[in-house]
């Protein structure tokens, strides 16, 4: 691909290896398994494949846990399976986007262990050491340098005793931050990042990236609940973000011979951040994971559950396609291996299942920006029916219900908010075929296999016209073959409406009317549609529906694209 803005068509195609496709009978999705399934991708019509870590990784946070940046863990393949997998996706006219996670590394990399090893090895600086907190002894309760809490629960700090020095880990105490103050630090970075472009990749989607730059002061944080504070503040955008970005940009995405595609995930990153970091005259990066739109259904935790609000989701939505119209650029998502599914969060997975998948994939990929289609999204797939706390494995929920429960919380609250949010719904295996464990693996499956993949699953909906499937390829097309889908202007309509979902698309002269029902009673959109009676229906959820969606008469969960010119 040479046409430099090929990307503002593109649809990203998210693979979670280990529980996609397992070739080997382990339980365990691998590289060779993804091979296999690439039919799959492209009966999609998908562009690019962003593929979660794939490196070796004592996996105490499924992968996101590197002990070493440029090979593969077995668990997984070889780098020959890679290189084979680079080479059949770019064969199919597909692109391959790496996961680069480089906040932090295993505590079991070489470059952790060397710098534990003595307070005056050269890699000392690669991390963040401190010593205890004035007048405090090492280990002593609330000698940690500072007060912060992990995202999974706990202190941020964790002593090394053989120094009597505590060393920041955000995420789990096997997740050391890297010292990104270092110059040594960016360097190793850069060479690595350009040896997988050497080796054929076509992008990065770069790990909590935002985090990278703290507020070198370490000050403590607000305590909220509990005794330990909120960091984030300052190690979220800190002081030398964009300097770091600007340089990664310089060192290694730049002058290449092909573009580079990159998206930053960034918790807590604002509107007015994003335009900064996307706007191509700062080279920095193309895209970025906002999570606002996923805080609109919890208060100050994921776990403290809201319930679903259009207004505030559009809110969200509208504000940041307006403030990215201009200049820069969004990204479109409502899955990942991060959240819960869209269907059971933000739709219907019961009767209206099929039909509240589709209009959520209707609306998302009809905003300007590059959408994030998650494995199992363009299935309908659900949330699992978990059980008790011995049904789940991720740490960040494992973690979180032992804290809480610890600090007295009713342990069936816990689990309600854990079977509704956490990350384990999202990472049981792709549901390829109604036999045993949804033809994910013909051994014992690492995560239960959703039960309803008898009825869920891609083989099933392959051969059905109406299905999720068919309805998110037909979306891909229209993302390739209608401009105004992707450079269209947005405006948003009805910006009150509880339960309608509407907004127009404009290019030179075709301009579009999204309309959708977020419930499951008939509705009529309180809009004056006189001038859309004779336009093109382009897309419906619904086929034969009992009236003509140019009415603005919606059924349950219908969501249609009308076209004028
Ligand atoms: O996630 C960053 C992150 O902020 C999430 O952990 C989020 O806070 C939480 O899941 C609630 O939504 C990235 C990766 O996507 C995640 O899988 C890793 O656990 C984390 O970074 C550490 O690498």
């Amino acid at each position: 691909r040479t046409d430099e803005d090929w990307w503002r068509t593109a649809v990203v195609y998210q693979v979670y290896p280990r529980s996609f496709a397992d070739s080997d009978g382990d339980g365990i999705g691998d590289l060779r398994g993804l091979i296999g399934r690439l039919d799959h991708l492209e009966l999609l019509g998908v562009d690019v494949v962003w593929l979660s870590p794939i490196y070796p990784s004592p996996q105490d946070d499924a992968g996101y846990d590197i002990s070493d940046y440029q090979d593969v863990d077995p668990a997984f393949g070889t780098l020959d399976d890679l290189d084979e997998l680079v080479a059949a996706l770019h064969e199919r006219g597909m692109g391959l986007m790496m996961d680069l996670v480089v906040n932090h590394t295993s505590d079991e990399h070489p470059w952790f262990v060397a710098s534990r090893s003595s307070l005056d090895d050269p890699k000392r600086d690669w991390y963040w050491w401190r010593p205890p907190r004035a007048g405090m002894a090492a280990g002593d309760p609330g000698a940690e340098p500072t007060n912060w809490e992990s995202f999974f629960s706990g202190s941020t700090w964790e002593l090394d005793a053989a120094s009597g020095e505590y060393y920041l880990h955000l995420f789990s105490r096997k997740q050391p931050d890297l010292n990104w103050e270092n110059p040594e630090v960016r360097e190793a970075v850069y060479a690595m990042m350009r040896w997988w472009l050497d080796r054929g990749v076509d992008g990065f989607r770069m790990d909590v990236i935002n985090l990278i730059s703290k507020d070198t002061s370490l000050p403590d944080g607000i305590v909220h609940a509990g005794v330990l504070g909120d960091g984030t503040p300052h190690v979220m955008n800190g002081p030398r973000i964009h300097e770091f970005l600007a340089e990664m940009h310089r060192e290694v995405l730049a002058g290449r011979d092909r573009k580079v595609l990159t998206v930053g995930e960034m918790p807590g990153v604002t509107v007015e951040e994003a335009l900064l970091f996307t706007d191509p005259i700062r080279a920095e990066v193309d895209m970025v994971f906002t999570f606002e739109h996923m805080g609109v259904d919890h208060a100050r935790t994921k776990w403290d559950l809201l319930p679903f609000d259009l207004v505030a989701l559009k809110t969200v939505l509208g504000r940041w396609q307006t403030g990215l119209a201009d200049v820069g650029w969004n990204s479109l998502y409502w899955n990942n291996h991060d959240q819960p599914r869209a269907v059971s969060r933000f739709g219907d997975d019961g009767q209206w299942r099929e039909r509240s998948a589709k209009l959520l994939g209707t609306v998302l990929h009809l905003h300007r920006g590059t959408p994030y289609v998650y494995q199992g999204e363009e299935l309908g797939m659900t949330n699992h029916p978990f059980g008790g706390i011995e049904d789940f494995q991720d740490i960040e929920s494992l973690n979180h219900h032992e804290q809480a429960v610890g600090l007295g919380a009713d342990p069936d609250d816990v689990l309600a908010s854990l079977r509704s949010r956490g990350r384990d719904n999202a990472r049981t295996p792709m549901q390829w075929d109604a036999s045993p464990h949804g033809g994910f693996t013909t051994g014992r499956p690492w995560l239960a296999v959703n039960p309803n993949h008898v009825e869920v699953n891609a083989e099933a909906a392959t051969t059905d016209e109406d299905s999720v499937l068919h309805h998110y390829r037909r979306l891909v097309r229209l993302r390739h073959e209608v401009p105004v889908v992707a450079l269209g202007d947005f405006t948003m309509l009805l910006p009150q409406d509880e339960r309608v979902y509407a907004f127009t698309r404009a290019l030179d002269d075709e301009e579009l009317l999204v309309l959708a029902n977020f419930g499951a009673d008939p509705i009529r959109a309180d809009l004056d549609l006189t001038g859309w009676s004779e336009a093109e229906v382009l897309l419906d959820n619904v086929r034969g529906g009992s009236d003509d969606p140019r009415t603005g008469r919606l059924e349950p969960w219908q969501a249609v694209v009308l076209r004028r010119t």
